[in-house]
């Protein structure tokens, strides 16, 4: 991944590759902690954190809000016809991965090639754009964390796709996963993405949610068949998300897809997605939907951003609080990785921030958080008191009668019986003050 860029010009002049400085430079261009083949344990950081830089906001949104259009000029998106102006973008994203230093990127179908009514012109061009970016990862050594189609935004998808009401909008739906995976088998995609888009309902009053969770699922199915037929062999994840398009969105968190993926017997080839900005719409905490889905077995990859603590929509800022960061990777090291998944920065610049420049200090903010995370929830489980004092907390589930219990061997009377003999159980404090003041002091002392 030398070449600094691979296409007909260069969009990004000026910037080069982006490289490791340490915490002592002031240089906005440079890594203070993300330094991609140091080991942590026995992985690199590059190979803990499989960095991911996402398409869609990356290179399609240029700022447009419900008040005001976009604000940023993407010079590959000047005029042309649509195939020139998709080839010039994905000069524009190549230059862009390979100077940040990131092994992985993510795409929905029409973020890449230009969508189309006509199934067969929408096909072609996604094929055409598919060829050009298996070039382009040979050239630069890329690799596609996950594909996607967009069952969104084009207004036939107003009511659903998967789930929508009128059987003719299902099956155009199947046009956009059919294609969107053979794409992703095409690039060497270790994993393919649901998100639920407009899968969910904005009034109970028109909706039969059992009957459309039922398509829901029979869609998902026939798409694993697909995929599994044409030599898939990542996961399927899906991404929860509570609200946003729709009122309610069907997957709506952690906990909710993993008792749908049980009920319709999908959960051996789908994991879940867990973006840090939807588990926090949904009201939880993002390391509370990652230890949900790793629980499960089901935590398959992360779309890393954050919200805002004032807002209640999807603001995908990109992730700054290493908080948070040690909370993801406690999380993810105590499963033992993430891979074939990854950390894809599902965040976009804020409107007002207009320079190219803007879109690389972004992502290297981001993946400065979660190395520094990294760093610090290794040092944690490996260095700390930490996994001690947390077993130590349930002592006396390993032994004797505690342990009888957890292996469902008592009754009732059993527990009873216990209880006579021992008395009213001796008070034990939670001593939360003294976890919390534990990650204080890694985070500045590793
Ligand atoms: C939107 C989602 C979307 C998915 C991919 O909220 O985050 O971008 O990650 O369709
Ligand atoms: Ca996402
Ligand atoms: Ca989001």
């Amino acid at each position: 991944m030398n070449t600094p860029f691979v296409g007909k010009r260069e969009y990004f002049s000026g910037i080069g590759r982006i490289p490791y400085e340490g915490v002592a430079s002031d240089n906005p261009l440079a890594f203070k902690h993300y330094d991609a083949d140091r080991k942590i344990g026995d992985k690199t950081m590059a190979e803990h954190l499989r960095f991911a830089v996402c398409y869609w906001h990356t290179f399609c949104n240029a700022g447009h809000d419900p008040f005001g259009p976009g604000t940023r000029v993407f010079p590959w998106d000047a005029a042309g016809a649509p195939l020139a102006r998709a080839e010039a973008k994905m000069d524009a994203a190549f230059e862009f991965f390979t100077k940040l230093g990131v092994p992985y990127y993510c795409f929905h179908d029409i973020d890449m090639a230009p969508d189309d009514d006509d199934v067969a012109v929408y096909e072609s061009n996604l094929k055409h754009m598919v060829a050009l970016a298996k070039e382009r990862q040979q050239a630069t050594g890329m690799k596609l964390l996950w594909g996607t189609a967009n069952l969104f935004s084009h207004p036939r998808y107003m009511n659903g796709a998967a789930t929508n009401p009128d059987f003719d909008v299902v099956a155009r739906a199947g046009v956009q996963i059919r294609a969107a995976l053979e794409a992703t088998v095409e690039l060497g995609g270790g994993n393919y993405v649901f998100w639920g888009g407009r899968e969910g309902y904005a009034s109970l009053h028109n909706t039969q949610m059992k009957r459309e969770l039922d398509h829901f699922a029979r869609f998902l199915t026939m798409a694993r068949d697909y995929g599994r037929s044409i030599g898939f062999t990542g996961n399927f994840l899906i991404e929860p998300k509570p609200m946003e398009p729709m009122k309610h969105q069907y997957d709506f968190d952690s906990s909710t897809v993993a008792g749908f993926l049980k009920a319709h017997g999908l959960e051996r080839d789908f994991k879940l997605n867990i973006e840090a900005n939807h588990a926090t719409l949904a009201g939880h905490t993002f390391e509370h939907d990652l230890q949900v889905a790793s629980d499960h077995g089901l935590l398959g990859s992360i779309d890393a951003n954050r919200g805002n603590a004032q807002n209640g929509w999807d603001t995908d800022q990109f992730p700054s609080d290493l908080y948070d960061t040690v909370g993801a990777m406690l999380v993810v090291l105590r499963q033992g990785g993430l891979a074939p998944g990854g950390l894809n920065f599902d965040a976009k610049v804020r409107r007002e921030s207009t320079d190219a420049e803007d879109l690389f200090m972004a992502h290297i903010g981001g993946m400065d958080a979660f190395a520094r995370g990294l760093e610090v929830a290794h040092a944690l489980l490996t260095q700390s008191p930490l996994e001690q004092w947390r077993a130590e907390r349930y002592a006396s589930f390993e032994a004797g009668t505690g342990r009888a219990f957890a292996d469902g061997k008592l009754s009732l009377d059993d527990l009873r019986a216990h209880a006579m003999a021992r008395g009213e159980p001796t008070q034990r404090s939670g001593k939360q003050e003294r976890y919390e003041n534990l990650v204080n002091q890694y985070l500045v002392r590793v």
